[in-house]
């Protein structure tokens, strides 16, 4: 009989699960008993785990595979059956999705502050997905919270760490250890999706790619699928071995993060096609030759010509995106006849949906985009499926989005983002505008007349749950629209977000900042921004 302790606790403020999960500060998740308190109440909030099945595993960021031993040891005092970890505690976000929906697991235990800067001073998270292979609804994230307001013990085993490098199965504290090789089930899937045929048809014929692992978790995934399978040269995957710290850098893939791809990708012997994922690897860039693709038009693209790719030949069931994601891609469903759904910012909102099969492509303007493979969003799969689609239709990046405009028309957008200001003033900022969007309708600024002003509450189709709050969506005559909420995934301060787009039928080569420039104005007029933060500017525009 293996010894478990219990330890006495309480309650640590703050354990809020936010958009993604638990996010703070590296250094508070190593304070005694942070952790632990927190991985216990996701056991008291999801009903215990005994005789359950998890797979676990994280980014490789600092301090994951001390918090994967933590989490392993009180796995096995409360009395898991079997517990499946990536080798040497790596899984991406979108590989442990796989895993836990492949092995028929109860649920996941994902740690990662995704696309946030990793190392002792800088960020780490952990979120709990359920049976589904998607990040835990809110009724649950709201059950596990309230069990971090009355914890007063937790039970761990306090043998050995696991030898995390060793793949099979093994006992650990009186329960099933399995180490597994992170990358083989989800390449599989992959080949199971796409046209690999035709993608190293095309990478064969000198078509240059170059995949930006940004030191992060993506580097042994692409480089076993880009360059082992698909027959990308050696050296197309770049910054390809993953680092507690992400080589100091911020692995957001966005033009101001992947600042490198975005040089090699304007410059004189640029490849024809270039991408970049996060941490944690569910977010993607895309940019062509010259040629950046915004995460919104590329949701709308690929929901244009998923069709094109094996897995999803037969058509899409329906497209949904987050609320301000730019709606791009409702002008895609309108045409194509396909339902299209608006949700609050998390994918944790689009699982009803996949499951029901009411949708079969989500996306993100925050580089977030996916499919009912799996219950996150992707980074990998949305690069292998821009280059499906760019092997069947033999176009450069720039040509689609060319004749995507051409069809479509074009929304311009933009992200401002105010970072780590003051959390008081970003609260009232928000509540002073909400406060005022009765009275919007009509409201006019520099030729703009604000045709509707709201509050989003979202109410799901197929639970009926109800989100209120989500965000302050103005919407301007013609189809321009700013939208401002709050960020759930920052660890300092509070980020101010501005969605700004413009919808323009027919002048498709503007510079954005420039095409939106009227919107900008009126969002700053509005909210008065620049006042109230005494900022001259947004601290990242993407
Ligand atoms: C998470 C969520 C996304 C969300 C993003 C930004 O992504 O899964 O749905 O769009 O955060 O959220 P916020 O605007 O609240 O900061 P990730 O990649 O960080 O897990």
């Amino acid at each position: 009989m293996t010894e478990h302790t219990r330890i006495a606790t309480q309650p640590i403020a703050g354990q809020k699960p936010g958009t993604s999960g638990l996010r703070k500060k590296t250094r508070v998740f190593m304070q005694p008993g942070y952790l632990e308190n927190f991985v216990q109440s996701i056991w008291n909030g999801i009903g215990g785990i005994r005789g359950r099945t998890l797979v676990v595993g994280g980014d490789g960021r600092f301090f994951n595979e001390s918090a994967i031993q933590t989490i392993l040891k009180m796995a096995a005092a409360s009395g898991a059956a079997k517990v499946i970890v990536g080798q040497n505690g790596f899984l991406s976000t979108p590989a442990a999705s796989n895993l836990i929906r492949m092995r028929k697991a109860d649920g996941g235990v994902i740690l990662s502050a995704s696309h946030n800067p990793g190392g002792p001073d800088e960020d780490f998270g952990i979120k709990y997905n359920i049976a589904n292979g998607g990040p835990a609804p809110e009724g649950i994230t709201q059950a596990i919270f309230e069990a971090t307001e009355t914890i007063d013990s937790y039970d761990i085993w306090e043998g050995p760490d696991a030898d995390l490098s060793a793949l099979g199965e093994r006992d650990f504290g009186g329960m099933a250890l399995e180490i597994v090789d992170p990358v083989d089930a989800y390449a599989a899937l992959m080949e199971q999706l796409f046209d690999f045929d035709a993608i190293r048809a095309l990478l064969a014929g000198g078509f240059r790619i170059r995949f930006d692992a940004m030191h992060a978790i993506t580097g042994p995934y692409a480089t076993e699928i880009l360059e082992n399978r698909l027959g990308a040269p050696r050296g197309s995957v770049v910054n390809a071995v993953p680092s507690p710290d992400f080589g100091g850098g911020h692995p957001d893939p966005n033009p101001v993060w992947a600042k490198d791809l975005m040089d090699a990708m304007h410059g004189p012997d640029a490849p024809d096609f270039g991408a970049a994922s996060d941490g944690d690897g569910d977010r993607n860039m895309i940019v062509g030759r010259g040629a950046y693709v915004t995460p919104s038009d590329s949701l709308a693209v690929l929901a244009a010509n998923a069709h094109l790719a094996p897995g999803y030949a037969g058509g899409l069931k329906g497209v949904a995106r987050s609320m301000p994601t730019s709606c791009a891609v409702d002008r895609v469903a309108e045409a194509r006849g396909m339902d299209c759904y608006a949700t609050p910012t998390g994918w944790k909102f689009f699982g009803n949906l996949l499951d029901a099969g009411m949708a079969t492509l989500c996306g993100e303007e925050s580089a977030g985009t996916g499919s009912d493979h799996v219950r996150e969003k992707d980074g990998l799969w949305a690069v292998l499926l821009w280059l499906n689609i760019l092997a069947v239709k033999k176009q450069s990046v720039a040509e689609v989005m060319a004749d995507h405009w051409a069809e479509f028309g074009r929304t311009y957008y933009s992200r401002h983002d105010y970072e780590a200001i003051d959390s008081d003033v970003a609260n009232r900022l928000v509540d002073d505008l909400r406060a005022e969007l009765g009275g919007l309708p009509g409201w006019t600024h520099d030729g703009l007349v604000i045709e509707s002003a709201e509050d989003f509450s979202y109410t799901d189709p197929v639970d009926g749950s109800v989100a209120a709050k989500q965000g302050l969506q103005i919407r301007f005559e013609g189809g321009a629209r700013v939208v401002m909420r709050l960020s759930g995934t920052g660890t300092e301060g509070a980020t101010l977000r501005v969605y700004l787009e413009r919808f323009d039928p027919q002048d498709f080569g503007q510079d954005p900042q420039a095409a939106l420039a009227p919107v900008i104005a009126a969002a700053d007029v509005l909210a008065g921004i620049s006042k109230r933060t005494g900022r001259t500017g947004p601290d990242v525009i993407t």
